[in-house]
């Protein structure tokens, strides 16, 4: 009797077993795990574009300095320089380094930290849009063009007229070019009523709606704003606002718009959550509802990131600072596929593989 017992129980366990298998997703070793896109040095907030059918990126470089270990202005963020990087092959390609292609000491307005970056082609012409804190320590954003994707890029002599804020990232829709910026907490978003200058908080009032990224469209020379920035909308499937206590959801930093079948998806970080996540909208200026978290936390503070489609697959490229042993300020950039499901959702990735 107990040997039929036995033997039962194993055929069930088998069964299960069996059956989980044939229907749980790919085991770790089909998976394309993500990929190191650069282990030389230290490159964080990848903006990922295609131009002339070639994938280039755009990212901070991160570096070791005496400015600053942490603290709440982002002090210990001091970037001098950008690189370029393209590559023809995601996962086993070799990626080319096309070197410095912008530098602090080239920009006669700005101070200090050269953070994330954006570049947008228009008329075989590149624009290099960036924030960096000017030389009262107010971030403002800057433009400096080139002739090829890879650079070199001339910065102009001033920042763009109204410009304020961090992470700026430019999205072309029927000819038209739209900019996206903002960034609370170090970013100083917080510091601006609409978009007045109103002060040197350090963190936004936790009451009330949530505080909006900002969208303008580009002028025709795509060096200034065509209108003032507008406040862009977030909200919950019933239409609410996400307010400012809910940090799992709300808007803190690292803005991207991409646009799949017809809808303008907006993605951005939680910060203190640490999430990556996106809403949904029917147009550039939205609203735009919340949908869901596209990325779980990585190692390192912050996560930032830029969605592509390369030879018909879309990949989220992202930071974050396992390699230097979660050091938060020195952080690799990374690539994985990303998945939009029949429903239209983001298959959520985990921030840890
Ligand atoms: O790289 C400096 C800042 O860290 C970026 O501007 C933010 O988005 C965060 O990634």
């Amino acid at each position: 009797m107990r040997n039929i017992l036995t033997v039962f129980i194993l055929t069930f366990i088998i069964i299960i077993i069996t059956a989980l298998s044939c229907t749980s997703s790919p085991s770790e070793s089909e998976v394309v795990r993500p990929r190191y896109l650069f282990p030389g040095d230290y490159m964080a907030d990848p903006a990922a574009h295609v131009f002339n059918g070639r994938l280039y990126i755009y990212p901070s470089h991160d570096r070791v300095s005496s400015a600053g270990s942490g603290g709440m202005d982002g002090g210990a963020y001091d970037m001098i320089d950008y690189h370029v990087f393209s590559l023809d092959d995601i996962f086993y390609g070799d990626v080319t380094d096309h070197g410095v292609v912008l530098s602090l000491r080239d920009i006669p307005w700005a101070r200090s930290q050269l953070w994330d970056n954006d570049v947008a082609c228009k008329d075989d012409i590149y624009y290099m849009y960036f924030p960096a804190k000017d030389h009262n320590g107010i971030f403002r954003i800057g433009a400096a063009i080139a002739s090829r994707p890879e650079g070199p890029f001339i910065p102009q002599p001033e920042p763009i007229p109204g410009s304020y804020s961090i992470d700026p990232c430019v999205f072309e829709d029927d000819g038209n070019y739209y900019m996206y910026f903002g960034g609370i907490w170090g970013g100083q978003l917080q510091q601006y009523n609409g978009n007045t200058y109103a002060g040197t908080s350090n963190r936004p009032n936790n009451s009330g709606r949530a505080i909006s990224p900002r969208v303008a469209k580009l002028s025709g020379d795509m060096l200034r704003f065509a209108e003032e920035p507008r406040e862009l909308l977030i909200t919950d499937r019933n239409g609410n606002p996400l307010m400012s206590a809910d940090n799992s959801r709300r808007f803190f930093e690292a803005s991207w718009m991409h646009k799949y079948n017809g809808v303008y998806y907006f993605s951005y970080s939680t910060g203190d959550t640490h999430y990556l996540c996106y809403a949904t909208g029917d147009n550039p200026y939205g609203p735009f509802i919340y949908q869901g978290i596209i990325l779980t936390p990585v190692i390192g503070w912050t996560t930032h990131h830029s969605i592509v489609e390369f030879k018909e697959k879309w990949y989220l490229f992202y930071h974050d600072a396992r390699p230097s042993g979660g050091t938060d300020h020195l952080r690799s950039m990374k690539v994985t596929e990303l998945t939009h499901l029949p429903d239209g959702s983001i298959q959520r990735i985990n921030g840890m593989r």
